[in-house]
């Protein structure tokens, strides 16, 4: 039996989402970091927990692997409730649950559509977790950008009058939607609105945004 870990990366997009949410409810979880510039996710010691050679995932005491960013902070949350981060009652629940799949969906994805299709690293490498095979389409990058500009449009309006996305509570959804506007930047995407632009500072001043 060996301890918890969270297998890392500390510049990729999606163990962010993880690790804010852990600085949220001030977990403190060791992380084992996965080198993906150096492609660290496909060395054989790494597939042995993640099938889909992709970061983030949780490894717990009896050797348990959980991928997928929201899937692990599932997991925390049934254990550490306090502050609710998936909302705070039924109605709640199901607008952060709304939220973060727009914010994956229609944010998150749309980036990385738009980097994985045109970034020289990436070339060959069209899909997460392959190490070749899988050829850039640049109809994609037109897709993700058109996707993206909804979404950001979409985001500006919910957040008129509201501090967060489901209201007057920080939760799961700022945090794909806040993670997938920095990776934007990145990728050189617009990331406009008076609203939008508000929150997102509001965000960046949380510590949980350093993690
Ligand atoms: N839906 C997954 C996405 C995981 C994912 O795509 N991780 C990226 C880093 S952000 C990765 O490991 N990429 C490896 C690669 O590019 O080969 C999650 O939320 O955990």
């Amino acid at each position: 039996m060996q301890a918890m870990r969270l297998y890392d990366y500390q510049h990729a997009p999606s163990p962010r989402r993880v690790r804010m949410y852990l600085a949220e409810k001030a977990l403190e979880v060791p992380t084992v970091q996965v080198d993906l510039r150096r492609g660290g996710q496909f060395d054989e010691s790494f597939q042995r927990v993640s099938s889909g050679m992709v970061v983030p995932v949780l490894e717990l005491d009896d050797g348990t692997c959980i991928a997928e960013s929201m899937a692990i902070c599932r997991y925390f949350e049934a254990l550490h409730p306090e502050p609710p981060l998936f909302g705070r009652d039924a109605r709640e629940s199901a607008l952060v649950e709304m939220w973060s799949r727009r914010a994956e969906f229609e944010g998150y994805i749309a980036v990385a559509e738009v980097l994985r299709n045109t970034h020289p690293r990436f070339a060959g490498r069209g899909l997460p977790g392959v190490v070749s095979g899988v050829e850039q389409i640049a109809a994609l990058v037109d897709r993700g950008k058109a996707s993206w500009r909804r979404f950001i449009g979409r985001v500006d309006a919910q957040l008129a009058g509201r501090a967060y996305l489901v209201g007057d509570a920080f939760t799961v959804a700022d945090i794909t939607a806040f993670v997938a506007v920095d990776f934007a930047r990145v990728a050189e995407l617009p990331c406009d609105g008076e609203h939008l632009q508000r929150w997102h500072a509001a965000i960046a001043a949380r510590p949980s945004a350093r993690a």
